[in-house]
């Protein structure tokens, strides 16, 4: 990269000349007061959307103080996964393997990515680490931080009153910045004549004309409107608001470069989806505007799998449908060959080819939940491997969860979560994370330890493709650190209690013929004597926990708040430890919700206990809940058993779609169809699927390595 100093100007100001051919603009009061909140219909909104160049290259080059115009590719074992413009101009890309590299560009500077070893006590660098794919696994803590180090720097460049920022972290390596309200502000300071109310006081009275015909772009690259006329019209309010809007950008860019050293590239339109598209237009180190008038002309030229959501599974479907990927024949087809798609699909689809996209900017940056995961190649063999590997995940994990506060008490994990891969089949645990005391890597690693004995216990275990630990439902901390609060269980951990049995999910098979081959030693991958001492050691862990689960409970009991346990009903059913109940045993497939669950195996477990409102006999004879999931009345009697059945099937289908994406993730391209980074490209749109966070979806589950 030759990385020149961005060309940041000071602000435009606008050249004056007094036209006579529009005496008033095509935009209102109402609209201008709109920007204010923020309002995603009005026409006169403005987004920007801020993308770091070649993002782990750039980390690389500013953590080794590498002269940026020098070529250099960040390596993962044998593959690049991120490589800098400098090193672009050799024709590397992501699918070119690292000998590949070095024989297009002998002088690349080849930097293989931070990895943890068993053993070590954090992650690090290693020269040799590409060579050591069996006992290592990568660490992108490094561009985590330089990613929150530059979101703080964004932050900082924009105005902190209450109400004038908006920014959402959309990946670890770009965000989406509503400039509507500081637009808002930067118009009245520089045209006095909007400041005044409307004409009679009526917000649907016409603003007056923008009092310029020539408006000044600086060095933005502008999107050409493709029309004579387009071009010719004189300016209005939304070209000055993307005027103004790309002076804030240039000003951010250029804090983020001087502060922290990193070029990055953006987009400014009138929603998320053309910034984006206009953040990819001209990289590396540049910003482009894509006006109002301009989007036909900008959209109609472009493949539409290059657009937000259209870069997978549903792009190759549309493309196969209507065989094109071009945007300007597929607005073509009318809304309702569209819906085709599905209703929902096809109408997003129609809008969105057509500019239109209200989603708004959504600040929310609070992680919800980490994974830590490696694909084993060849596949682990025993409980031990497995336990070793665990203590990785589990420092993974903690270090960040140290990151969000835990050590502060600021916000904890409520539930842990193990998958584990076996050819085909994949079997999930899920515990609670005990909420009564301070969070340690010692509990959480015997909770992990403990989830992986059981799926050894339960048989077939090995030999093992993948494993992955995550832990979720973060919530902000709750301080009571002795008494009941110790282990009522609630929400999140209440689900992960009820769907603590197996889980067998795609390719897996009824729980009785798992049963069935449970003992048949023979078809263990290695000699019956170490799946014995295997089979043995996961036990022990089982048992040595039920132990101290059994001592804790005792002493949670005894020093619990009595006043807790005597205090009048609270208006939210609570949960609090009962009797012991059966583990349930979840068992997905298409057979219908009434044969799901199935109860097996019992163990100690915790119920949840409602608080009914009438006596429990006279509700199972007379309540009757609807399901809207499948728009059934099932008893009351049913419906925990049920909502089971539905947590356990949600479960299934984003470990399938966890699956499908993760092992991608390392070597995909841009835009292929993968799910876990929607933001660039990916996904599926609203009514299309689950929706995933962005920043978060990458963070979570870019991660299988
Ligand atoms: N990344 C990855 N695997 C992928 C895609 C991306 O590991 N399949 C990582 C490396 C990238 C970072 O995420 O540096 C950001 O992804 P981008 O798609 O934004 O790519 P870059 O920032 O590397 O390049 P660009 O300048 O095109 O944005
Ligand atoms: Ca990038």
């Amino acid at each position: 990269m030759s990385s020149p100093a961005p060309a940041f100007a000071s602000s435009p100001a606008l050249s004056i000349t007094y036209p006579h051919r529009i005496p008033k603009s095509r935009f209102t009061y109402k609209h201008l007061a709109q920007l204010i909140s923020y309002s995603p219909t009005t026409p006169l909104r403005v987004i920007a959307h801020v993308d770091l160049d070649a993002f782990y290259a750039q980390c690389e080059t500013v953590r080794l103080g590498i002269d940026p115009s020098k070529p250099l590719a960040v390596q993962q074992w044998q593959g690049l996964i991120a490589i800098n413009y400098p090193a672009r101009a050799y024709g590397l890309s992501r699918h070119v393997t690292s000998t590949e590299a070095l024989k297009l560009c002998p002088d690349l500077i080849l930097q293989h990515v931070a990895t943890w070893k068993e053993g070590d006590e954090s992650w690090g660098y290693s020269a040799d680490a590409f060579k050591e794919i069996a006992t290592r696994k990568v660490s992108l803590d490094r561009y985590r931080q330089e990613s929150r180090k530059i979101l703080k720097c964004i932050r900082d460049a924009l105005p902190s009153e209450p109400g004038m920022q908006r920014v959402e972290k959309a990946s670890i390596d770009e965000v989406f910045i509503d400039l509507s309200a500081q637009v808002h502000g930067r118009l009245l300071e520089r045209y006095p004549e909007l400041r005044g109310p409307p004409p009679y006081d009526d917000p649907a009275e016409y603003l007056p004309k923008v009092p310029t015909t020539v408006l000044d772009w600086k060095a933005d690259a502008l999107v050409e409107t493709g029309r004579e006329d387009g071009e010719d019209a004189d300016p209005d309010w939304d070209d000055v608001v993307m005027v103004l809007a790309s002076e804030i950008v240039r000003d951010v860019r250029k804090v983020v470069y001087d502060t922290l050293g990193y070029t990055c590239s953006g987009g400014i339109a009138r929603n998320k989806m053309l910034a984006k598209l206009g953040s990819g237009y001209k990289k590396p180190n540049q910003q482009t505007v894509i006006r109002n008038r301009a989007v036909g002309h900008f959209l109609g030229e472009m493949k539409f799998t290059k657009i937000r959501m259209l870069g997978g599974k549903l792009g190759d479907e549309v493309v196969a449908m209507f065989g094109t990927d071009k945007v300007r024949e597929l607005l073509a087809q009318p809304l309702e060959q569209l819906k085709r798609l599905g209703d929902d699909t096809g109408t997003w689809l129609y809008s969105t080819i057509r500019g239109e996209d209200h989603s708004e900017v959504n600040p929310r940056t609070q992680i919800k939940s980490m994974l830590s995961a490696k694909s084993f190649r060849p596949a682990i063999n025993s409980f031990e491997q497995g336990v070793r590997w665990l203590r990785i995940f589990v420092a993974d994990i903690f270090s960040r969860c140290v990151e969000e506060g835990v050590l502060e008490n600021k916000r904890r994990p409520r539930t842990i979560n193990l998958h584990h891969r076996q050819g085909g089949q994949i079997r999930s645990r899920q515990s609670p994370i005990p909420q009564g005391k301070p969070l340690s890597e010692a509990i959480l690693f015997d909770l992990a330890k403990n989830l992986l004995a059981q799926v050894v216990v339960d048989g077939r275990a090995w030999p093992c493709a993948n494993l992955s630990l995550s832990v979720g439902g973060f919530e902000d901390a709750i301080t009571n650190n002795k008494g009941i609060g110790g282990f009522l269980v609630r929400g999140e951990e209440a689900k992960a209690m009820m769907s603590s049995g197996r889980l067998v999910m795609s390719g897996g098979e009824p729980p009785a013929k798992r049963r069935r081959t449970k003992g048949n030693i023979k078809s263990f991958f290695a000699p019956p004597s170490d799946k014995k001492r295997d089979f043995d050691a996961a036990r022990k862990v089982l048992m040595a926990s039920r132990e101290s689960t059994r001592e804790e409970e005792e002493d949670e009991v005894e020093g619990s708040d009595a006043d807790e346990f005597g205090a009048p009903p609270l208006e939210e059913p609570k949960e609090r430890p009962t009797t012991p109940v059966p583990e349930k045993d979840f068992y997905i497939s298409n057979t219908p919700p009434s044969a799901q669950p199935q109860m097996t195996n019992p163990e100690p477990m915790v119920v949840q206990k409602k608080r009914s409102p009438e006596p429990p006999e006279l509700q199972q004879k007379t309540d009757t809940f609807f399901c809207v999931k499948c728009s059934m009345r099932l008893p009351s009697s049913e419906k925990t058993e049920h909502e089971d059945y539905h947590f356990a099937l949600d479960l299934s289908k984003e470990m399938r779609a966890e699956e499908r994406t993760a092992p991608k993730m390392m070597h995909a391209a841009k835009n292929t169809p993968v799910v876990p980074k929607p933001s660039k490209g990916r996904g599926r749109p609203p009514g299309g699927g689950r929706g995933v966070d962005k920043g978060q979806a990458k963070l979570a589950f870019g991660r299988q390595t």
